[in-house]
């Protein structure tokens, strides 16, 4: 893929976030679900974004810019972190739902779901609101080395059902499905018809 992958700044703040023309993407999911490795897949590099068996490593939102296409994938802190503080979690949660809700320059979700678990509340809850904004989703399965082809192909079959769009299967250590993945991101940067492939 002729794209270049750079870290260039980190937002803290909604208008931080929403400050930015240029067309934004975000990788939201639960915490641990394979985001940060998902950037790092995509980077060709191992070490751009932290990568953490811990959940909760990403506590800041990280804005990739995509060279030479000139837009941004945004690296969002995962949800659902246990060990956060009720108040730091209400706090991200109103953040991201002002995100999701009013940033002008914020074209889809890539929604990055564990193939290995059916979906679970705060998946479906963050699709739905995402879907009421008018945002379009992009549901992405993570860790497809971690699970058999009839768990995967369940995860799709379910995903599709909610949000009418079949997930793409990916993996950032076998690095399965990450070609199709930038297709696809390019395709909604750019405004043109995604091609899903087999998925
Ligand atoms: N087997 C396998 N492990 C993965 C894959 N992707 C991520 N992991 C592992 O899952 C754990 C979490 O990965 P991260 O990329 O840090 O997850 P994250 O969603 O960014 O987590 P937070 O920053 O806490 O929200 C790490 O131990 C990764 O090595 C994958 O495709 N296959
Ligand atoms: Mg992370």
């Amino acid at each position: 893929m002729d794209a270049h992958l750079h870290l260039e700044t980190t937002a803290y703040t909604l208008d931080q976030l929403t400050a930015r023309p240029e067309t934004q993407i975000a990788l939201a999911g639960r915490s641990n679900v394979g985001k940060s490795s998902l950037i790092n897949a995509l980077a060709g590099r191992r070490q751009l974004a932290k990568v953490s068996s811990t959940p909760g490593k990403t506590r800041s939102i990280n804005f990739y810019r995509v060279e030479p296409h000139g837009f941004y994938l945004v690296d969002l802190p995962g949800y659902g972190y246990a060990r956060a503080s009720h108040t730091e979690r209400e706090k991200w949660a109103h953040m991201l739902e002002n995100y999701l809700a009013s940033c002008p320059s914020l074209k889809a979700l890539a929604l990055l779901l564990d193939c290995r678990l059916p979906p679970q509340k705060l998946d479906k809850d963050l699709a739905a609101f995402a879907r009421a904004a008018g945002r379009d989703i992009l549901p992405v399965l993570t860790k497809a080395d971690k699970c058999k082809q009839n768990q995967r192909a369940t995860a799709q079959r379910q995903w599709q059902d909610l949000v009418g769009i079949r997930p793409l299967l990916t993996s950032a250590s076998a690095r399965t499905g990450i070609d199709q993945l930038w297709r696809t991101l390019m395709a909604v940067a750019k405004n043109h018809p995604v091609d899903r492939g087999e998925g």
